[in-house]
């Protein structure tokens, strides 16, 4: 019986040749493909001989480093389902995840041991291991102990692979399930749509606890068998050192941005490159055409989702559209519907939806909300609004969540709101996202006290940001006497996007 295991199909892409170079790093490590093959099967002995039920999860919150991604292989290759998590997550929102996903495995940095352990021993998860990015920690201790000799665990394509955790709208995080299936094929097709080849090497820049990251940049590297320059943490002037010696790079717009402020950046300093990728928030037109003018490069934007992975695409060969999307893959069905349910024609604004073997197996634990997310012909509603033009270009033009995409990461208006609610001297409260030069988009809270209370708006960032993770910090808080409301009560959250909207611009 063939191993559908998505291990099986990037250890099937390693190059023949087991002593090349597969990952270079920028504090001077190299890591053959022959290292990769023997660590991930230590770290996935270790797994095993822990003899965990089937289908356990392992939540994994550290630095980003080789190993990390070594623990993600290894674990796919062991057949137990990856849980990756934000590093800047604080007690509450890991004390959610680890009751909602119930790890049988937590790995954390030693820094915050005292912390994390507390959580996971009070959940009743005895596995816990610390994994520190400069090669260091329990986890490794561990490993290193165990055989390099592991076979690859057989996997049918729909079993999970890993769980994603996406906010909702509710403010309540939804665990995104994704099978070996989902992403091998994600995979498969993004090798081919984007022309990748033999001699490619990615700059790997990103954060691996995130789709793209994790997925789309470090899947498409293995699956073609291509060497990755790792950057623990996106530095500018690392990558513009670093692109002679690269062909494809990967970045959210706020990373195009940063290097458009490099003056070094220029098209000798790309002469090597092939491609440059965009996604996980809009690239704005003026990024996407200053890119090209000093480059000679155009960008190729892409549109995906924590629980679809890739679906559409700017070609490779033909003409990359900046303001759009490009089309959808291959073997992926994009449609955008009405209100009525109806499906709409050429330029016609509507709900995104989207089939195809890309799309997850649904929210962990939660199927009355999967039921609800998916119409009855079985397409997932994205809850991104856009059109198809007259040539199948597909543009997003807002968004029918209520949601912030701040340097590529998602912010969910609600939790804040609920947190900034709860506090003491609160009536109510609304955060908005407002244009930034910098982030794209940021949050900014706008909040009324209650009567006969004072509330001061440093205070409110400040115990804001004793609870959540930095990313998800509103830039300014304001204090006013009320909140604009429609005929509803409804809260206009419009009004105050355009009131506050040139604060940053
Ligand atoms: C950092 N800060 C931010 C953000 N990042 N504020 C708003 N939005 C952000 N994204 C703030 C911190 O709170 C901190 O504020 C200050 O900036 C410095 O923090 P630091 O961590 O040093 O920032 P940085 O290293 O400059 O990080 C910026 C970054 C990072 C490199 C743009 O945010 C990043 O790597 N973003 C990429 C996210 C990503 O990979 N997204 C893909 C999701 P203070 O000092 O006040 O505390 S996958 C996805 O969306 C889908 C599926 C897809 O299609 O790909
Ligand atoms: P996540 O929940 O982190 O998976 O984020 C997915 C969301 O990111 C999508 O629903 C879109 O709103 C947004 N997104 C991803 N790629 C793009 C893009 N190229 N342009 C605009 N929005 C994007």
């Amino acid at each position: 019986m063939k191993n559908n295991n998505l291990f099986a199909a990037l250890r099937a892409a390693f190059p023949d040749n087991l002593d090349e170079i597969a990952v270079e790093t920028d504090n001077g490590l190299f890591y053959s493909w022959r290292d990769l093959e023997r660590a991930t099967a230590m770290l996935a002995n270790l797994l095993k001989s822990l003899q965990l039920p089937a289908g356990s999860r392992v939540a994994v919150q550290v630095d980003k480093s080789v190993e990390a991604m070594l623990l993600y292989l290894a674990t796919l290759r062991a057949g137990y389902v990856f849980l990756p998590l934000n590093t800047a997550y604080q007690s509450g929102e890991m004390a959610y995840f680890i009751a909602n996903a119930e790890p049988a495995v937590v790995v954390c940095s030693r820094k915050n041991f005292g912390w994390v352990s507390k959580i996971a021993f009070g959940a009743g998860i005895w596995n816990v291991f610390t994994l520190d990015d400069d090669r260091t920690g329990s986890l490794l201790d561990r490993a290193a102990q165990c055989s390099d000799q592991h076979e690859i665990v057989h996997r049918q394509s729909d079993d999970l692979a890993a769980i994603l955790y996406t906010s909702g709208t509710t403010g309540r995080s939804k665990g995104a399930m994704l099978s070996h299936g989902n992403m091998l094929s994600n995979a498969q097709v993004l090798k081919d749509y984007w022309g990748w080849r033999a001699g490619d090497v990615l700059i790997h820049a990103l954060p691996i606890f995130h789709v793209h990251g994790l997925f789309v940049a470090l899947h498409g590297a293995l699956i073609n068998g291509s060497k990755m320059i790792w950057l623990g943490k996106f530095d500018p002037q690392l990558v513009l050192q670093k692109l002679p010696e690269a062909t494809v790079f990967m970045g959210v717009p706020t990373l195009y941005v940063r290097l458009l402020a490099e003056p070094g950046l220029n098209r000798e300093a790309c002469s090597n490159m092939r491609l440059f990728v965009a996604g996980s928030a809009p690239l704005l037109l003026e990024t996407f055409n200053a890119w090209q003018e000093r480059t000679g490069h155009t960008i190729l934007e892409r549109y995906g989702m924590s629980e679809t992975a890739m679906l559409t695409s700017n070609p490779y060969e033909g003409e990359r559209r900046g303001g759009t999307v490009g089309f959808a893959l291959p073997g992926v069905s994009v449609r955008i519907h009405g209100d009525a349910g109806r499906a709409l024609s050429a330029g016609e604004i509507g709900g995104i939806e989207v089939k195809g073997p890309n799309v997850f197996q649904g929210y962990w634990r939660m199927p009355e909300k999967t039921k609800e997310e998916f119409s009855a012909d079985g397409f997932f509603k994205t809850g991104d609004v856009g059109k198809i033009d007259d040539r199948g270009y597909i543009s997003i033009v807002g968004r029918s969540k209520d949601l912030i995409i701040s340097g590529g990461y998602n912010v969910y208006p609600a939790e804040i709101e609920a947190c900034v609610n709860d506090m003491q001297g609160v009536a109510e409260s609304a955060l908005v996202g407002v244009p930034h030069p910098d982030f794209g988009e940021v949050g900014v809270a706008v909040v009324v006290a209650r009567p006969g209370s004072v509330v001061n708006p440093d205070q409110i960032l400040a115990v804001l940001k004793s609870q959540l993770a930095n990313f998800k910090i509103p830039k300014k808080c304001f204090v006013v006497e009320e909140l604009p409301r429609n005929t509803m009560g409804k809260v206009q959250k419009n009004l105050l996007r355009e009131q506050y909207g040139a604060l940053f611009v």
